[in-house]
């Protein structure tokens, strides 16, 4: 197949190409990935973006994964919804350390409407600072997608998780549809949908074609792809689950290339469990986004610090805010390096 050829933008793969595009020689996939992202991206640019638990715990719903599910005892410490003073600041230190999106994420099944004035606020205050917003509250119905969207919410992330088919032996408190409503009324307000899934939960080959397909096969791509590696968390159903093999999830992520052209795919959840040279061989496999700071939600993310000195060891820069001069944000970047160069972490690091 031509590079061209593939990197034409679909919406109707089939079960069986998919499945050939995973099975190929790992060096035709990277190859093959590598051409269809350098005729999308520069491909030593990757999009950091800073996560904040906004509500932390206590979820009525009952994702086997998640830390914050209410029906599991993972010892997490549950938080109501943040001040939004205390949101504000999060996202100043963000900026400065040099994240261009700020993403907050609270553990609902859907925000409730005594929580929606604080939820606008903060996406008001964020986008003041300076930032690009986005939020993952979970399910939205019409006017409250309506509400974020004239907020300035740039990006909703809600995430199909894995294949409809394999979906109910994770999640049985809510269903695909649901997600895919959420996902269109997202769509349909004006709003960038991120939306991806997670590796590691027992799912076979097939699920993650199939997941790939359900988000490469939506009227419009989302703009956003994250793929998480399951962060195994003590008292989850999935504590115990098997580790994916490094080269599968490599391979994921060079199929969502291929699949998604133009959208950015998120190197997720689950950097921690990754040495540097798998993390550079999602970068080649066409990865172009990183969650940036040293907490996801609840569990924990390579310090930035870390993460500079290895895009600076791949020659890769952070991607500018589109409306951002280069200068202003290599500014911050460069100024928050040399803090923390002062700092003992770094220093630590380094050795
Ligand atoms: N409660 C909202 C919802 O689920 O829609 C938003 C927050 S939820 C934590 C966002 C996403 O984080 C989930 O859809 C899942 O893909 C991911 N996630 C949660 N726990 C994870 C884990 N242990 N490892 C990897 N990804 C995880
Ligand atoms: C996504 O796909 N991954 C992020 C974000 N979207 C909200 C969340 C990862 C959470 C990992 C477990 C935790 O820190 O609680
Ligand atoms: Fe709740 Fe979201 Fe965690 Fe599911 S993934 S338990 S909805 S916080």
């Amino acid at each position: 197949m031509s590079a061209t050829a593939v990197s034409s933008t679909r919406h109707d793969w089939t079960l069986a190409e998919v499945k050939a595009l995973f099975e190929q020689p790992f060096n035709d996939l990277l190859f093959q990935a590598q051409t269809v992202h350098r005729a999308h991206f520069d491909p030593n640019r990757v999009q950091v973006s800073t996560l904040l638990s906004i509500k932390t715990g206590a979820c009525p719903e009952d994702c086997k994964y998640c830390p914050q599910s209410g029906h599991y005892n993972t010892g997490l410490d549950k938080q109501k919804l943040m001040e939004v003073q205390k949101v504000l600041e999060a996202a100043a230190e963000a900026k400065a350390i040099g994240s261009t999106r700020f993403c907050m994420g609270a553990a609902w099944k859907h925000p409730s409407a005594k929580d929606m004035p604080y939820v606008l606020k903060m996406v008001e205050g964020v986008k003041a600072l300076g930032l690009e917003t986005c939020m993952t509250l979970g399910k939205l119905d019409r006017e409250q997608t309506q509400a974020l969207a004239a907020a300035g919410l740039d990006y909703y992330n809600h995430n199909l998780d894995t294949s409809p088919e394999f979906y109910g032996n994770i999640i049985t408190t809510r269903t695909y549809a649901d997600r895919l409503e959420t996902l269109a009324y997202v769509r349909e307000s004006g709003m960038k949908i991120c939306s991806g899934g997670i590796l590691g939960m027992g799912e076979s080959l097939d699920d993650r074609a199939g997941l790939l397909i359900q988000l490469a096969n939506l009227p419009e791509h989302p703009e956003s792809v994250p793929i998480n590696m399951l962060v195994k968390v003590q008292g989850t159903p999935l504590a115990e689950e098997k580790d994916v093999d490094p080269f599968d999830f490599i391979r994921m992520l060079a199929v969502a290339r291929i699949m998604m052209p133009k959208s950015h795919v998120r190197l997720s959840a689950g950097r921690e469990a990754m040495n540097e040279q798998m993390q550079a061989l999602a970068f080649f496999a066409g990865a172009n986004s990183i969650f940036y700071g040293e907490k996801l939600l609840t569990t924990t993310n390579p310090q930035a610090t870390k993460d500079m000195e290895l895009f600076a060891r791949l020659g890769i820069k952070p991607e500018e805010r589109e409306e951002h001069g280069d200068e202003v944000h290599q500014a911050a970047i460069e100024q928050a390096l040399i803090e923390q160069r002062d700092s003992k972490l770094f220093y630590n690091a380094a050795v």
